[in-house]
């Protein structure tokens, strides 16, 4: 009965974060113990569309108040998201012991097809090959330059400490290519922030010879 108590996760891993410059605003809440439920508000809604995909794949609680500078371009307001969703995941994973670490996820849209590897190694980096098929998206009243999507990974992945490989392997919509993105980053981080079970009677490991993930 101890043992199964041990292995069982009795507290949320949550954290809140707030960061406010001269170009944007934002405030977000991330829960790993969630449930993939998302209230976002960001500009342009396309982004918002991929961020609320990214919680119900990665089964993260996402809440999102992100404002800023959008009649200079997207890029401020999408790279800071990125740094500050990256920062918040970051420390709701706390020591991060017990954590899986490592996973892989290949999921296709349609025509699309895109692997992501990550690994929580507390060295944030990313590396995207490929290309989206297309140079932008286009909505009503706004142009999304689909190269804003590198700068948002690579923000977070510098700053939740993440090494990302993102490979985009087949493409022809950006939107397809992109959401295939969303969905491999939420599958393979919600198995690399997972709790890996202990072996019977030890307190979960730190997946790392150095003792400490940093
Ligand atoms: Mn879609």
């Amino acid at each position: 009965m101890e043992t199964e108590t041990k292995n069982k996760l009795t507290y949320k891993r949550s954290a809140f974060l707030t960061r406010t410059t001269r170009e944007t605003s934002i405030s977000t809440t991330v829960t790993i113990e969630g449930t993939g439920k998302a209230i976002l508000s960001i500009m342009p809604e396309f982004m918002k569309h991929m961020l609320e995909t990214f919680a119900l794949w990665s089964s993260l609680d996402i809440e999102l108040a992100a404002a800023g500078d959008i009649t200079v371009d997207f890029h401020h307001l999408i790279e800071d998201t990125g740094i500050v969703f990256g920062q918040a995941l970051n420390e709701a994973l706390g020591s991060k012991q017990g954590i899986r670490r490592s996973a892989f996820a290949y999921i296709p849209m349609d025509e699309s097809l895109v692997r992501t590897v990550i690994d929580i190694s507390g060295r944030g980096c990313c590396f995207l090959s490929g290309t989206f098929g297309e140079s932008a998206i286009y909505a009503e009243a706004t142009t999304f330059p689909v190269s804003l999507i590198e700068d948002f990974w690579q923000a977070f992945a510098r700053s939740a400490g993440v090494t990302l490989h993102i490979d985009i392997l087949k493409s022809r919509s950006a939107h397809h290519s992109i959401e295939a993105l969303f969905k491999a980053a939420g599958r393979a981080l919600k198995e690399a922030c997972a709790i890996e079970p202990p072996q019977s009677g030890t307190d979960p490991q730190i997946l790392s010879v150095k003792g400490v993930i940093a």
